[in-house]
């Protein structure tokens, strides 16, 4: 029975006008096409060239707009290359609408080329929500549903595969409809939680992404100056979440179980918000917070809540619960913590990574938005690159490479006024390296900057931590990173001497579209 007033994709397309997607991120082939017969002016197409590059890009925006981002995708290979990015976006908390072009419904029960027999479950378990509507004229609705999940909290992506013949199929409009985003956390314990923390004499606040996504920086800076706390990041938080030249910032959080408790001992109550505090790169022995510690944990993610070693953990959207935290009761009279001792001032000689990084804090224009993949530096940047306004800095948060660089297109998509700087290792860059393509079709004002060190440092220290007495895999050498930009429209400039280094990171940092700089460090 085929009835209705539009097609479907008319009626796609006006949901997503309404839901304020109107940019796509895709890669097409024969089987997403028709979704673009008319293809409307105010909507824009984002090619990336291959599609782990399409959902990074996505995700990026996605993050930068505080918006579901729609991707389109080729088939089940599409959905395949983009599967990495895809499990990056779930453990960022990204909200995506992933779509994937499907077979025509008339021909799928023989096998035909490009068909998916089980398309719904290629995604999984990295997708929130995964179908393949049960009629054409049902997609409109499964596309509404998908964007309504994607943004509920804890944010991810989610799937829908649509069939290649229903996109001129007749459907109904559907209307789209409001739907709430934010979980009030239970308000005794968060009550609990503000008493504990007026009485404790010496507490500690421990920072992750959460913060940043909820918009609650301001919150937290009040929170931190009321209680005379000192601030510190969660090991391998994604987003920035506080001032890193505040006078109560503290430091940055190892991901590994003893130097936690190291850093927190002394502090008789630990509060975390907008993140797990208990993140691990390596395994270990002991406690996992002080024992003498109280622990509360204020968390956008109920799955979180749910594996923290230790606490009293409340599920909650991070600006209303701070916020709450802020109403509780006055604290008791606490002395200022001690302030952080800078890092020296480094020379150039020898130009290792953390004179780069030094150099680029120096220079970067006010406001620019620092994208990060570089391993082996990352430690570095918390001494020489600090991130001291509000949403300026992004990385993964899954560990998996290929994400940075493609991050940092979208980034500059979805805030088109300010620079983005992508610091990106070598070996990191050639995971996602076609990106480059895309920021110079779209004159995106990106500075690329390549830390070129011609190894996977980050793996010869873990060989080195690990007792390995050989290494498989880890070194790079010859690769003319300029050539590649240059081979895919970026203009780029070479650095080998610390004396040139500051004016190529001027004109790049200056320039109205993408500039790489390659950067050899010691
Ligand atoms: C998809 C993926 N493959 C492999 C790894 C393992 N890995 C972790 S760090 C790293 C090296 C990254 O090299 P580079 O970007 O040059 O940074 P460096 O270690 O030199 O600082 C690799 C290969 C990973 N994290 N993700
Ligand atoms: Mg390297």
């Amino acid at each position: 029975m085929t009835q209705g007033s539009t097609t479907v994709r008319d009626a796609t397309l006006a949901l997503l006008r309404e839901f304020g997607m109107t940019t796509l991120f895709g890669n097409p082939g024969s089987t997403e096409l028709t979704m673009f017969r008319n293809f409307p002016d105010d909507f824009r197409y984002v090619l990336g060239l291959q599609e782990s590059v399409v959902l990074g890009m996505a995700d990026g925006y996605a993050q930068a707009t505080r918006n579901a981002a729609f991707v389109n995708l080729h088939s089940a290979v599409g959905v395949g290359h983009a599967a990495g990015n895809l499990f990056t976006a779930f453990r960022n908390q990204t909200p995506l609408v992933v779509t994937a072009g499907q077979q025509a419904r008339s021909i799928m029960l023989y096998e035909p080329f490009l068909y998916a027999d089980q398309a719904t479950e290629f995604p999984k378990p990295y997708v929130k929500w995964s179908v393949e509507p049960a009629r054409a004229e049902d997609v409109p609705a499964a596309i509404a549903r998908a964007y309504y999940v994607a943004m509920e909290p804890p944010q991810g992506p989610v799937f829908v595969s649509v069939p290649a013949d229903d996109w001129d199929r007749l459907c109904d409009p559907v209307t789209p409809r409001r739907v709430s985003r934010t979980v009030a956390g239970d308000a005794e314990m968060l009550a609990d939680a503000a008493a504990a923390l007026a009485a404790a004499r010496r507490p500690v606040i421990v920072v992750g992404a959460g913060v940043a996504r909820d918009q609650a920086w301001d919150e937290v800076i009040a929170l931190a100056e009321r209680h005379n706390a000192p601030v510190w990041v969660a090991p391998f938080s994604a987003r920035n979440s506080f001032p890193e030249n505040h006078r109560l910032f503290g430091g940055f959080l190892a991901a590994s179980r003893d130097s936690i408790v190291k850093n927190l001992t002394g502090f008789d109550l630990i509060l975390t918000l907008g993140g797990p505090l208990s993140t691990y790169h390596i395994e270990g022995v002991g406690p996992h917070t002080p024992p003498d510690a109280e622990v509360f944990q204020l968390v956008d993610n109920p799955t979180q809540a749910a594996w923290a070693p230790t606490g009293t953990s409340i599920v909650t959207h991070m600006k209303s619960g701070i916020q709450a935290l802020l109403n509780g009761p006055q604290p008791v009279t606490r002395v200022a913590p001690a302030a952080r001792v800078p890092a020296p001032r480094l020379t150039g000689q020898p130009m290792t990574d953390r004179y780069l990084l030094q150099q680029i804090a120096a220079l970067r224009p006010a406001g620019s938005i620092i994208v990060e993949e570089a391993p082996s530096s990352r430690v570095p940047m918390h001494d020489y690159l600090p991130i001291t306004e509000k949403d300026t800095f992004y990385t993964c948060s899954s560990g998996g490479l290929g994400h940075g660089l493609p991050a940092a297109i979208g980034v500059a998509l979805g805030r088109p006024k300010d620079k983005v700087i992508a610091v990106i290792g070598d070996g990191s860059s050639l995971f996602a390296i076609q990106a480059l393509w895309t920021a110079a079709q779209m004159k995106l004002p990106i500075s690329f900057v390549i830390v070129k060190n011609n190894r996977y440092e980050a793996l010869i220290h873990f060989g080195r931590l690990f007792g390995l007495q050989q290494l498989q895999g880890a070194t790079l050498p010859e690769v003319d990173f300029c050539a590649i930009a240059r081979g895919h429209g970026v203009p780029s400039t070479y650095v080998d001497d610390p004396a040139k280094l500051d004016a190529a990171l001027k004109a790049s940092f200056e320039a109205d579209g993408p500039t790489l700089v390659e950067v050899l460090v010691d």
